[in-house]
C-alpha cells in the first residue's frame, strides 16, 4: 500500500468504524435486548473471534469517502453514506447467507447458525432499515435536493441488488445458463452496489450529474471485474493468500464466470457438466484442466482485465487530477490484483 493510501486509510477507516458503530448500536435496539447484539456479532465487534479480520475489507465506505475528497469534498460529511453502503452490504450478507445456507462468513459462524433463521431475518431487516436511518443524518450537511437524490440511488440500488439476487438463485435451478444471464446476474448482485459508492461519494461531495455518472461507471466496471476475478480466483487463485477454496465452487457446481464460459462452448466440459449431479474431489484437477483446455481461464482473465481497464478510463474521463484520485486508481488495482 503506498504511504498515502496507507495514511488515508489509518485517518478513515477509525472514522467509519465509530460512525458504523454509532447507527448500529441504536438506543431504540437498546429496548430490544438481543437485537444489537446480533448485529454487532454480525459486523465483527462482539463475541467469539470479533475483531479487524470479522469486520470485512470495507471496501465500499472507503470508496464513497474517497470520491468524495476527489470531487473537492470534505470525507466527513460522506460518513453517513459511506455508513449506509456498508450496512447495506452486511444486510445483504446476513440474507444472502441464510438463502444459500451459508456457515460461515469471515471466517466465523454465520448469523443464522448461531441464532437460528427467524432472528437472523429480522436482524437482517432491522440493518436494512439502519441503513437508510444512516443515509437520512447526511441532512446535518447537505441540502434537500442531495439527501433525495441520495436516496433514490439506494433504492434503485435495493432493487437491483435484490433483482440480482433473484436472478442468482433462479439460475441455481436450471443446468445451464449463458453469459447475457451471468452478466446481468453480476450486475446486480456486486457491480450496482459498488457504482452506489462512487455516486453517493461523487454527489455528497459536490458533483454534477454529469460528474456522479462517470463515477458511477467506475464503480459499476470496477464491481464486474471485481466478480470475473473472484470466479477466476475460485479456480485458480492461491488459497493461501486469497483466503478462498479452489474446490469448492466446483463441488458445489457454482455457475461462475468460467464455467459459463465453457457450457457455452459445448465441448467436453460441458459434457462432463451435464453428465455428473455431482463432482467428486479426485474429479478436480481434470475439470479444471479442461476448462483451462477450452479457454475458459483466459476468457475471465481477458474480461476481468478488460473491465479493470474500463473502470480506470472511467476515472479519467472524470478529469479531476488530485491525491484522492490517484487513491481511488491505487484502490481499484489492489482490488484487481487482490493485494491488500
Ligand atoms: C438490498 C433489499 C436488498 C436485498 C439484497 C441478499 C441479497 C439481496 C443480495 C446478495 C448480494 C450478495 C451477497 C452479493 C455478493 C457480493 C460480494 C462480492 C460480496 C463480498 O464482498 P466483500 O469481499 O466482503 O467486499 P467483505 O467481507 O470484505 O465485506
Amino acid at each position: 500500500m503506498s504511504a498515502l493510501l496507507l495514511s488515508f486509510d489509518q485517518k478513515v477507516r477509525p472514522a467509519i468504524e465509530e460512525y458504523l458503530l454509532k447507527v448500529v448500536d441504536s438506543q431504540t435496539l437498546k429496548e430490544y435486548p438481543g437485537l444489537a447484539d446480533m448485529l454487532m456479532y454480525h459486523m465483527g465487534w462482539k463475541g467469539a473471534a470479533a475483531g479487524i479480520e470479522a469486520q470485512g475489507k470495507r471496501i465500499r465506505p472507503l470508496l464513497v469517502t474517497l470520491t468524495c475528497e476527489a470531487v473537492g469534498g470534505d470525507w466527513q460529511t460522506a460518513l453517513p453514506a459511506a455508513a449506509a453502503v456498508e450496512i447495506l452490504h452486511n444486510f445483504s450478507l446476513i440474507h444472502d447467507d441464510i438463502e444459500d445456507q451459508g456457515i460461515l462468513r469471515r471466517g466465523r459462524r454465520t448469523l443464522w447458525k448461531m441464532w437460528g433463521v427467524p432472528l437472523a431475518i429480522n436482524a437482517g431487516d432491522t440493518m436494512f432499515t439502519l441503513a437508510f436511518q444512516a443515509l437520512g443524518n447526511l441532512q446535518k450537511t447537505c441540502g434537500d435536493q442531495v439527501v433525495l437524490q441520495a436516496y433514490n440511488i439506494l433504492i434503485d440500488t435495493n432493487l437491483k441488488l435484490t433483482g440480482g439476487q433473484h436472478l442468482d438463485i433462479s439460475n441455481e435451478q436450471v443446468d445451464k445458463i449463458n453469459l447475457v444471464d451471468y452478466w446481468k446476474m453480476i450486475s446486480g448482485k456486486t457491480a450496482a452496489l459498488l457504482s452506489a459508492c462512487t455516486r453517493l461519494g461523487a454527489l455528497v461531495g459536490g458533483a454534477d450529474g454529469d460528474l456522479v455518472e462517470k463515477f458511477g461507471r467506475f464503480g459499476y466496471n470496477l464491481g464486474l471485474s471485481f466478480q470475473a476475478k473472484d470466479d477466476w480466483l475460485g479456480l485458480w487463485g492461491d488459497e493461501k493468500s486469497t483466503g478462498k477454496s479452489t474446490k469448492s465452487d466446483l463441488l458445489t457446481k457454482k455457475k461462475t464466470l468460467p464455467v459459463v464460459y465453457a457450457l457455452e462452448q459445448n465441448l467436453e466440459f460441458a459434457h462432463r457438466w451435464q453428465q455428473a449431479p455431482a463432482f467428486t474431489l479426485d474429479e478436480l484437477p481434470e475439470l479444471t484442466q479442461l476448462l483451462a483446455d477450452e479457454g475458459a481461464q483466459k476468457y475471465s482473465e481477458k474480461m476481468a482485465d478488460q473491465l479493470m481497464r474500463e473502470a480506470l478510463e472511467a476515472l479519467n474521463s472524470t478529469g479531476c487530477e488530485n491525491n484522492a484520485l490517484d487513491l481511488l486508481r491505487e484502490m481499484a488495482m489492489r482490488l484487481g490484483n487482490r493485494i491488500n
